[in-house]
């Protein structure tokens, strides 16, 4: 099943219904529903000729019913502090981010460190497609046709010691293409963290594209962390290193704004951020907001990471 999908050239797809017939075909018959997600696998070649551009497709759609954002809001409307703290600037900013060669390092305390080019990554792991809900801590949200590998392949593969108890990721750092990098009020580069059973969950995702063709430089290409049961700041882009560590890592936003954003982050309707309710959100493309839900909806898939826990002290 998967050598034959993989063969699929996305070459032969010429149209936007092809795309999307060629889509539902995969689904058919490559559905894995592990709890409620639907995952599909998906050719490693992420460059159809033609996506669905500016409508969100009516087949598309998350496991709970609603339609992937579209293609425009999700390349258009961006968090990307290092070009520019405004939503709409670093699809412009971004644009001419050299993303190919990138290097990546995944060292730490493991017994196989190694440094990879994403190029490589992209061939040794499987694509999948992954239709994930995104939940901002601002309090918009959308659903996002990720394409990319699970995090846990590659941490199987770095062999972790058994004093890994984390994993710290960072972004490139790179003032000069990325412009606000060169102010001094925050402390670059982006840093986040997981713990390593979260980082080993099979929904946390290294994506690589997005609507079925490679991602834009404005939402993290090459290469970035999902974490759908977390809010957006922990899915941090243009990933350069990944390091087991023993102890918690202090994120970006831990740094910046100290007792607000914990290192556990996950998504919760019942938590009360200064000036940031928790409790709804604004789906982009909706006029009415909706009711926020416990792990952004993915209680069945992640909630026993969080058993004893309680989820409003460790936030
Ligand atoms: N390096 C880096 N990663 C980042 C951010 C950032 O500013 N820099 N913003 C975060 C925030 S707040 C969100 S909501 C998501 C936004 O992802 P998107 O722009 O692809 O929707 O990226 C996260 N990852
Ligand atoms: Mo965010």
């Amino acid at each position: 099943m998967k050598k034959f999908l993989n063969k699929i050239p996305s070459s032969q797809i010429t149209s936007e219904a092809e795309y999307l017939s060629r889509r539902n075909f995969i689904k058919k018959a490559a559905i894995w529903t592990a709890g409620a997600a639907l995952i599909t696998s998906c050719t490693n070649n992420q460059t159809p000729t033609t996506i669905p551009n500016n409508s969100s497709s009516p087949i598309e759609k998350d496991e709970l019913g609603s339609p992937v954002t579209s293609y425009k809001d999700i390349t258009e409307y961006t968090n990307y502090y290092e070009f520019s703290e405004d939503k709409s600037s670093p699809s412009r900013l971004a644009k001419y981010l050299k993303v190919d060669p990138w290097i990546i390092k995944v060292d730490g305390l493991v017994n196989n460190p190694k440094t990879y080019d994403v190029s490589d990554l992209k061939k040794k792991f499987e694509i999948q497609e992954r239709i994930y809900r995104h939940r901002c801590v601002e309090g918009w949200s959308m659903v996002i046709p990720w394409l990319g590998f699970q995090l846990n392949e590659l941490i199987k593969e770095s062999a972790p010691t058994s004093d890994a108890k984390f994993i710290r990721f960072e972004t490139l750092l790179d003032p000069i293409q990325m412009p606000n990098q060169s102010n001094g009020l925050y402390p670059w580069p982006y840093v986040e963290g997981l713990r390593i059973d979260e980082a080993m969950n099979d929904f946390t995702l290294l994506a690589t594209g997005i609507y079925g063709k490679d991602l834009t430089p404005q939402n993290g290409a090459p290469i970035r962390l999902i974490v759908p049961w977390k809010y957006g700041f922990k899915s941090i882009k243009a990933l350069v290193h990944i390091e087991l560590v023993t102890d918690m890592p202090t994120s970006f936003w831990m740094k910046v704004v100290p007792d607000v954003y914990g290192f556990y982050s996950n998504v919760n309707p019942a938590l009360t951020y200064p000036l940031l309710p928790q409790s709804t959100e604004r789906r982009i493309g909706e006029t009415t907001r909706r009711k926020t839900l416990l792990f952004n909806g993915y209680s069945n898939q992640v909630s026993n990471l969080y058993q004893g826990m309680d989820l409003t002290t460790n936030f």
